[in-house]
């Protein structure tokens, strides 16, 4: 299988090519991916000869029409992430997760491939942290943030390939992903390297909103589950029953970093900032016999802060100007 990997220099999709590369001797691998700030081509080092790099833009569409003529299926990671910065910038969140969703979207219909989106619960909006009910794949869209949005629409453009042109296509839903090559302007890893660095962990708020941790390899095999078995015109939700306030996780770092459990700040909180996410995954389960590896949550953060300890190579060119863009902001 010739396979064409959007955003494989980031964070989820980088570790996809490292798994694919070790369990799918059968698959050749092509990443295209613009090296934004968040993209890292040293994440692919390790694995440059049995892959293929061209950097370019999801949405330039004389170069995603060749790409895509010459593989045999997509799976589409790339997108500006982060939550903070499309408050900030919304800009390159509608270029790039909305219009370059779009741009695959026509080549792959031109060209009769098969693609895989990969989008986050986010698109569902928020749950009250005492809802008895967690997102299914039949929960409205109701996003809050410039990003998220912009991940509904381009999840509501796929499905409306679907339904009227019949491209071949699913999509899945996951929720917090962590573990190595995750970029320190998020969560788990800010605080982990904040640390390192001698900075204090910086929690928002009361730190009581909620998020369902995944480890990120789980995600990545419930992506190949989906490729392998999924149904075409199928969405899949992508959980493993992690949900933990941030205030938990912290506490948890700070321990096993060898901290007190309260020596961290609170700082100003994010404006709209959702309140929980939890993800019923049992469609994915139940169709597609998917279950994680990862079942206990600390042990997954103990080999990521050791991951974070081991690389410093990796993170420490860009953590001063994450943090001072944080500072500015
Ligand atoms: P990331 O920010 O670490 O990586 C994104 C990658 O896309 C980078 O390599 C970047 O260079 C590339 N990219 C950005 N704009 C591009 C463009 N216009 N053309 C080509 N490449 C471009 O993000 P991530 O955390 O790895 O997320 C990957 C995907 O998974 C995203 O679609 C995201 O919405 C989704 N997702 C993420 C999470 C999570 O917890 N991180 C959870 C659910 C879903
Ligand atoms: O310094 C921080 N302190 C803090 O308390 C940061 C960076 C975050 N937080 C909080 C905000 C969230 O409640 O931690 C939680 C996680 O924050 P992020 O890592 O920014 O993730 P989130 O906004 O939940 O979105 C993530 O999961 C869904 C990914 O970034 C998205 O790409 C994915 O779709």
């Amino acid at each position: 299988m010739r396979l064409l990997v959007t955003g494989g220099a980031g964070f989820i999709g980088a570790n996809f090519v490292h798994l694919t590369v070790r369990e799918r001797s059968d698959v050749q691998v092509t990443v295209l991916d613009k090296l934004t700030y968040a993209g890292r081509r040293e994440s692919l080092d390790p694995v440059a000869d049995r892959v293929r790099f061209v950097h370019g833009d999801v949405a330039d569409a004389d170069l995603v029409d060749r790409l895509v003529g010459e593989c045999d299926a997509v799976v589409h990671f790339a997108a500006e992430s982060h939550n903070d910065n499309s408050l900030r910038s919304p800009e390159p969140f509608i270029t790039t997760n909305i219009v370059g969703t779009f741009t695959l979207l026509e080549a792959v219909r031109r060209h009769q491939v098969r693609l895989h989106h990969i989008s986050t619960d986010e698109v569902f909006g928020d749950l009250a942290f005492d809802d008895p009910t967690r997102f299914m794949e039949t929960t409205p869209y109701n996003p809050s943030s410039p990003y998220s949005s912009s991940k509904a629409s381009a999840d509501l453009l796929v499905r409306a390939w679907v339904r009227s042109f019949g491209i071949e296509a699913t999509i899945s839903n996951c929720s917090n992903n962590y573990g190595p090559h995750q970029h320190v302007e998020k969560f788990i890893p800010r605080q982990i390297t904040n640390l390192l660095t001698g900075r204090r962990v910086k929690l928002y708020g009361e730190g009581l909103n909620v998020r369902d941790w995944i480890h990120v390899d789980d995600h990545n095999r419930a992506v190949w589950a989906i490729l392998d078995r999924g149904e075409m015109g199928e969405t899949y939700l992508i959980g493993a029953d992690g949900e933990q306030t941030n205030r938990e996780v912290i506490t948890l770092i700070l321990e096993m970093m060898g901290h007190h459990r309260d020596d961290f700040d609170h700082v100003t909180d994010r404006p709209g900032h959702d309140l929980r996410y939890a993800i019923d995954a049992t469609k994915l389960r139940d169709e597609l016999g998917w279950e994680p590896q990862y079942r206990d949550f600390k042990d997954g953060l103990a080999a990521t802060i050791k991951w974070y300890r081991n690389n410093e190579e990796w993170w420490r060119p860009v953590k001063d100007a994450t943090e001072a863009g944080y500072a500015s902001a």
